[in-house]
């Protein structure tokens, strides 16, 4: 089936849509692999607090650090603008070059998304187990609290691979040689899971991410940052499944935090089995809610689209 059958049939009066295509006003890129070093600016609730014991020495990146982040995306339904949200949570390598850079190599550990007009939108585990992991860099301006940090555009696709992972143009054929069975279910791209069990959905996606924040203590750094969605349907099943909306990210609303999760340098130590490696199921464990989530907002979804 094409993205384009089945809009849609559950919704009346949606005018349908192409492809469900999260878009917004998206930042200038930084020039090159290097981002201009800027304060925290994109991310105006980049308060996201969690339990922190450390001390308030320089920052010391080498290790295991766990991040959490919380994205929002607005959907359109029967004229209603409604915000969902997304928590992430992630164990990240850091490593310093000798030059200062620090190279992230990121594993998404769990994708939880809230009800969208109370209908469970699940990223299954064997979704979230074979994104593949992906490297990026930040610099920091110094190594004190307070110091400035910024990553650079970095791009995680499901799916499908991309000559360039930022530009190229989304593929929507699902015989398209660039889409592949990522989970593993004999069928393109990703499944999603709708209403618990309700439907299923094979899609694509591309998510970017860049993220800007500060040194908060030795073994903490948090801000915000953009992230866009783009997400391309290759199959629905029914039903839910097959409506076709609006969707888009709001600006200024994505946060992060990067927690040392090694117990080095005074940090928490999410080692429970002392196997010496910091699993994703040890991640999970320690969960979303130390960083305090916010509550969906609707009015966040009033404004630019
Ligand atoms: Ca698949
Ligand atoms: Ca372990």
């Amino acid at each position: 089936m094409s993205a384009k059958r089945g809009l849609a049939r559950l919704v009346g009066g949606l005018s349908p849509i192409l492809l469900i295509v999260a878009s917004c006003s998206v930042p200038t890129p930084p020039d090159g692999d290097y981002p201009p070093l800027q304060g925290a600016d994109a991310g105006s609730d980049a308060d996201a607090a969690a339990a922190d014991t450390s001390g308030g020495g320089p920052l010391v990146a080498d290790g295991t650090w766990l991040m959490w982040h919380e994205t929002a995306t607005c959907v359109e339904v029967m004229s209603v603008n409604i915000e969902a949200l997304t928590e992430t949570l992630a164990v990240v390598q850091l490593q310093r070059d000798p030059g200062g850079v620090i190279h992230h190599t990121y594993r998404n550990c769990s994708i939880e998304q809230t009800p969208i007009v109370g209908v469970a939108t699940k990223i299954p585990q064997a979704v979230v187990d074979t994104i593949p992991v992906r490297d990026y860099i930040a610099i920091l301006d110094a190594d004190a609290v307070g110091s400035a940090y910024a990553t650079q555009v970095s791009i995680e696709l499901w799916g499908v691979k991309l000559a360039d992972p930022e530009l190229d143009v989304m593929p929507t054929d699902p015989a398209d040689p660039r889409i592949y069975d990522q989970d593993n279910d004999g069928k393109p791209g990703v499944t999603l899971d709708l209403g618990n069990g309700q439907c299923t959905m094979e899609v694509i996606q591309r998510g970017t991410f860049q993220w800007k924040g500060t040194i908060e203590s030795s073994t903490r750094i948090s801000g915000g940052g953009y992230n866009l969605t783009q997400q391309i349907v290759l199959h629905a099943s029914s039903g839910f499944c097959s409506s076709q909306f609006h969707t888009w990210n709001p600006p200024n609303t994505a946060r992060f935090a990067i927690m040392r999760a090694d117990g080095k340098s005074g940090a928490i130590n999410l080692d429970t089995n002392q196997d010496g490696v910091v699993s994703c199921e040890e991640v999970r464990a320690y969960g979303s809610a130390p960083f305090e989530p916010r509550k969906v907002d609707n009015k966040r979804c009033q404004g630019d689209q």
